[in-house]
C-alpha cells in the first residue's frame, strides 16, 4: 500500500489515511473498550455497548464504522436504519451470542408462560426479536428491576450475568440460560486469590460475566463503562481488572498515576481482537462489510433496544409498560 520502516510508522500512516477516507465517506468511527489499543487511537467514541449504542443514535454521519462484534454492528443497524453500517471484521463474531438459537428460546418461553424475555445485547437480531427488552451489562439489573409487575423474568443467554442480576433482585425469579463468555469464564478463583496475594492493597473489579465465585471475591462488579467511570472518580491507587484486557489502555491513558493488573493472561478475546487498522481502512475504501438485518426482524428487535434505551435514558428503576 505505502512505504513504512516499522510497524508503528506503517501504523501511523494508516491512521492518517483512515481520517482522510473517514471525511470522504463522511463515516464516524466507534470502537468498543476491548479493542486493539491503534484502532482505539482512530476512535470518534469508546464505549461499552450500551454507549456505542446511544452514540449510534445520535450521530448525524452517514456510515458508521463498527469496530467491535457481528452483534454490536447489528444493534447499530436495526437502530439506524437509514445508515451505513460496516463491520471491517467480517470474522468477529460472539461465542455466546451463538449459545442461543430462535427455537430454544421459543421452548423456553412455552415452558414459562407469561414470563417477559430479558435478552442480554450480545446476542442475534433474531433472538432480540423474539425478547422483550434487551440489556447490557451496564443496566441489566435496571432493566430486570424495570419489569414491575413480572415476578418471573427469563434471562438469556448469559448466565453468570443472570445469577448476578438475581443476586442483586431477590424478589424476582429469574430464569436462565446455560451461556457464557469463553473468555470471562478463564478466570477462576485460584488467579483472584494469587492476584490479591501479589497486590494486596488492589481493589478487585470485575465483570459481571464472571463466575459467581470470582464475583464474590471482587470489590465493584460493573461493564467496562461502570469500571472507568468508578477508576477514573476513585482515590485508590492499584486495582486488578477482571474483564477483558483491551480495557487497560483506556484505563492507563485516563489514569497514568494509578496501577492495573489482569488476574490472568487469558482474558483476550480472540473476536475483538480480529480488527485491525488495515481491517478499518478496507472497510472505508470498499464500503465493506455491509451489516444488514432483514426488515420485519429488525422492527421487532428494535422495540427491545429502545425499551432498553427508554429505561437506561430515564432515572434508574424507572418502570416500563407494555410488556
Ligand atoms: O456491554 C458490553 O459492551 C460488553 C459486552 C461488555 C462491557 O461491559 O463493556
Amino acid at each position: 500500500m505505502f512505504e513504512h520502516k516499522s510497524e508503528r510508522d506503517y501504523n501511523e500512516k494508516l491512521k492518517i489515511k483512515i481520517e482522510k477516507l473517514k471525511k470522504k465517506r463522511e463515516a464516524i468511527i466507534i470502537v468498543h473498550n476491548y479493542q486493539r489499543d491503534e484502532v482505539q487511537d482512530i476512535a470518534d467514541i469508546t464505549g461499552d455497548s450500551l454507549a456505542l449504542s446511544q452514540a449510534a443514535v445520535k450521530t448525524d454521519a452517514r456510515v458508521i464504522v463498527f469496530c467491535g462484534v457481528h452483534f454490536m454492528a447489528e444493534s447499530a443497524a436495526i437502530l439506524n436504519p437509514d445508515k451505513t453500517i460496516l463491520l471491517p471484521a467480517k470474522e468477529a463474531g460472539c461465542p455466546l451470542a451463538d449459545m442461543i438459537t430462535v427455537e430454544k428460546l421459543k421452548a423456553l418461553k412455552e415452558k414459562h408462560p407469561g414470563a417477559p424475555v430479558v435478552c442480554y445485547v450480545n446476542t442475534s437480531a433474531a433472538i432480540k426479536a423474539e425478547s422483550d427488552i434487551c440489556c447490557t451489562s451496564s443496566n441489566a439489573v435496571n432493566i430486570v428491576r424495570s419489569l414491575r409487575d413480572d415476578k418471573k423474568v427469563i434471562f438469556v443467554p448469559d448466565k453468570n450475568l443472570g445469577l448476578y442480576v438475581q443476586s442483586q433482585l431477590p424478589d424476582k425469579e429469574i430464569i436462565l440460560w446455560e451461556g457464557f463468555c469463553p473468555t470471562h469464564i478463564k478466570v477462576q478463583e485460584e488467579h483472584i486469590r494469587q492476584a490479591k496475594t501479589l497486590h494486596p492493597d488492589a481493589l478487585v473489579i470485575a465483570h459481571p460475566e464472571c463466575n459467581s465465585e470470582v464475583l464474590n471475591m471482587s470489590d465493584q462488579i460493573t461493564s467496562t463503562g461502570g469500571m472507568i467511570k468508578y477508576i477514573n472518580s476513585s482515590d485508590k491507587k492499584k486495582f486488578i481488572i477482571v474483564t477483558e484486557s483491551g480495557l487497560f489502555y483506556k484505563l492507563k491513558k485516563d489514569n497514568p498515576d494509578k496501577e492495573f493488573f489482569l488476574p490472568t493472561e487469558q482474558l483476550i478475546c480472540p473476536n475483538m481482537k480480529l480488527t485491525t487498522l488495515g481491517w478499518v481502512y478496507h472497510a472505508l475504501e470498499l464500503m465493506a462489510y455491509k451489516v444488514n438485518v432483514p426488515a420485519d426482524i429488525a422492527r421487532k428487535a428494535k422495540v427491545s433496544l429502545d425499551r432498553m434505551l427508554k429505561v437506561s435514558g430515564e432515572p434508574s428503576g424507572s418502570a416500563i409498560s407494555g410488556v
